[in-house]
C-alpha cells in the first residue's frame, strides 16, 4: 500500500492558512488532517465545522477529518465532504457507532474508525466492512506536541495483523501523535500507511514544509 502524509492544520499557523494550504500543495502532501474537537471528549477544543468546508473549498487535497466529540453522529450533516475525503469518528464517542459510520457511508464520504491508546484492538472486528481506515491513536487525543505512548509500536503491528487475518489488508491503518521521521519509519516498519504530521515533523519553526515533507518521505 502507498504510504500517505497527512498535515495536521491545528499545527499549523491559522493566521496563514490559505498559504499554509498552498505551501502543502507544493510539498506534495496526500491528505489534510483537521481535528475537531469539543471540550468534552477531549479537554480542548480545537477547528470546528466551518473550518473544514471553508478549507474544503480552497483545496484538491482530500480531506482526512478526525473527529474528537461525543456523539458525532449530530455534526455529519455539518461538513460538505465527498468521496475522497475521510471522516473519522472515535469507537469510544457514540454507543452506536456502527450506525454513525453507516450514516457517513450513506452520504458517500469514506469512514475511519478511531481509537484511543487503551481501547482494544478487538473493538474494531465487527465493525470492519463498514472501515475505509483505522484510525490507532498514538497519543491520548487532545493536544498537539505529546510523547508517543508506549504500547504504540506493538499495538500498530497488532491492528495490521488483526485486520490481515479478518481478509482486511485493504484497510489503511492511520497514526496520529509525536509522528516524528524516527517514530514513523519504525511505526512504518509495523506497518502504518497513513502519518499525521504535526509539530514532531511538518510544522517546524523556519523549516521549509516541502523539506520536512521530504525528510519524513526519506525515513520511512
Ligand atoms: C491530537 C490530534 C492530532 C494532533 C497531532 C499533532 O489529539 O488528534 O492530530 O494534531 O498529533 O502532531 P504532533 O506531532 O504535535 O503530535
Ligand atoms: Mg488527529
Amino acid at each position: 500500500m502507498k504510504k500517505l502524509l497527512s498535515a495536521s492544520l491545528m499545527c499549523a499557523d491559522l493566521t496563514q492558512l490559505k498559504n499554509s494550504v498552498c505551501e502543502l500543495e507544493k510539498a506534495g502532501i496526500d491528505l489534510l488532517h483537521l481535528d475537531i474537537m469539543d471540550g468534552s471528549f477531549v479537554p480542548n477544543i480545537t477547528l470546528g465545522f466551518d473550518l473544514v468546508n471553508a478549507v474544503k473549498s480552497i483545496t484538491d487535497i482530500p480531506l482526512d477529518v478526525h473527529m474528537m466529540v461525543n456523539q458525532p453522529s449530530r455534526f455529519i450533516d455539518m461538513m460538505k465532504l465527498d468521496e475522497n475525503d475521510y471522516l473519522c469518528v472515535h469507537y469510544e464517542s457514540d454507543i452506536h457507532i456502527h450506525r454513525t459510520l453507516e450514516q457517513i457511508r450513506s452520504k458517500g464520504i469514506k469512514t475511519g474508525l478511531a481509537l484511543n491508546p487503551q481501547t482494544p484492538l478487538e473493538s474494531m472486528e465487527y465493525l470492519t466492512d463498514y472501515m475505509d481506515m483505522a484510525l490507532v491513536m498514538t497519543v491520548s487525543p487532545g493536544f498537539a506536541g505529546q510523547k508517543l505512548f508506549a504500547g504504540a509500536e506493538r499495538k500498530t503491528k497488532h491492528a495490521r495483523e488483526l485486520l490481515d487475518s479478518l481478509g482486511c489488508s485493504h484497510i489503511p491503518i492511520e497514526v496520529d501523535g509525536n509522528i516524528s521521521p524516527g517514530n514513523g519509519r519504525k511505526l512504518s516498519a509495523c506497518g502504518a500507511d497513513i502519518f499525521v504530521l504535526g509539530t514532531s515533523s511538518l510544522f517546524i519553526k523556519d523549516k521549509d514544509m516541502k523539506q520536512a515533507a521530504d525528510e519524513f518521505r526519506a525515513a520511512l
